[in-house]
């Protein structure tokens, strides 16, 4: 069946709901497999695949489109929803069949914990865990980059497997960060545009961003020796500012109203080839190339080895994945 959910950040939406025997609808998306269920506030380390209650709805009109909304089924209609915008992204894009790519579909919690502000991914239940924010600036964690994120960590574990840990980690990282955004870019909301900041939407102003991750306080925006003993959410700043320059090119740019200005670590000026082809090429050096313990220089070569693939070893795609990351100091 078809929904309508009054959604948190990207205004009135269709949801792929399923009618019960009962003759209410449910949260169960027919056509990928994906089940959305309230958590009731369980913490995310005790929530498992079993846990928590289907939504369910009379009429298949859902949720009130407020913020922190008394309504619970209004975080699930965003959740919802992004997650189907996450499961097509991977399925039209790249032709990928689920987080596995076996057609199984994953289930989605929301009101994970109390003022949990915070959201992941779990390879055990399967499983999308949200939180509610952190009860005054940060809403619900259900906006379409943040699922993108977390659902990209389990599209990680099962091609390249990046540990996650030192430099493998900030590549799982910014891996998340990139086809996260690369959902929003999909799905072209007028409300949450593409752009090239993470959980801007949920963590306002944003949480991070490609341009220049370090203005987050601790990303770092060019790799040295000693990238790999950063957290791997900020580690994984050399991979998103790559992600960047690789995209829009080096210096000043608006793009969809935002401002960005992105410098090189070594004084280059590099052109843009379009978030499209980068992130294909990324795509294809996660699933052919990349394994558990590729660290930023196998990442540079994965990606010229995806470039040459898709391009060509003369074309300008790939002479823009090199610059790029000569441009972060990955040599
Ligand atoms: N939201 C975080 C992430 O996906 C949770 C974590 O630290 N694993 O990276
Ligand atoms: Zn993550
Ligand atoms: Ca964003």
């Amino acid at each position: 069946a078809t929904g309508t959910g009054h959604s948190e950040y990207t205004g009135d939406v269709t949801l792929s709901t399923t009618q019960q025997a009962n003759g209410s609808y449910a949260l169960i998306d027919p056509v990928r497999g994906h089940t959305t269920k309230d958590a009731h506030n369980l913490s995310a380390s005790s929530v498992k695949a079993t846990s928590g209650t289907l939504y369910t709805d009379a009429d298949n009109v859902w949720g009130d489109g407020r913020k922190f909304s008394t309504d619970r089924a209004t975080a699930a209609v965003d959740a919802h929803a992004n997650t189907a915008w996450t499961y097509d992204y991977y399925k039209n894009t790249f032709g990928r069949n689920g987080i596995k790519n076996d057609g199984k579909g994953a289930t989605v919690f929301v009101h994970v914990g109390t003022n949990w502000d915070n959201a992941q991914w779990s390879d055990a239940c399967f499983c999308m865990m949200t939180g509610d924010g952190n009860g005054s600036t940060d809403p619900e964690q259900v906006d379409l980059d943040t699922m993108g994120h977390e659902m990209t960590h389990g599209v990680t574990s099962a091609t390249a497997n990046l540990r996650y840990s030192g430099e493998s980690g900030g590549l799982n990282e910014s891996t998340s960060d990139i086809f996260g955004t690369m959902v929003e870019w999909y799905a072209d909301n007028a409300v949450d545009k593409g752009d090239y900041l993470f959980s801007d939407q949920s963590t306002p102003p944003w949480l991070r961003r490609f341009d220049k991750p370090s203005l987050d306080g601790g990303s770092a925006d060019c790799w040295s020796k000693s990238v790999g003993r950063l957290d791997v959410h900020y580690s994984s700043g050399v991979g998103n500012h790559w992600f960047y320059l690789a995209s829009e090119g080096s210096g000043a740019k608006t793009v969809n109203g935002v401002a960005y200005n992105s410098p090189t670590c070594n004084g280059s000026t590099v052109t843009g080839i379009g978030n499209q082809k980068v992130a294909a090429i990324w795509y294809r050096a996660l699933t052919v190339y990349m394994t558990s313990t590729t660290d930023y220089k196998g990442a540079r070569a994965a990606s010229l080895s995806a470039a040459r693939d898709l391009y060509g070893a003369n074309s300008a795609e790939y002479a823009a994945v090199g610059a790029a990351w000569s441009a972060v100091s990955v040599a």
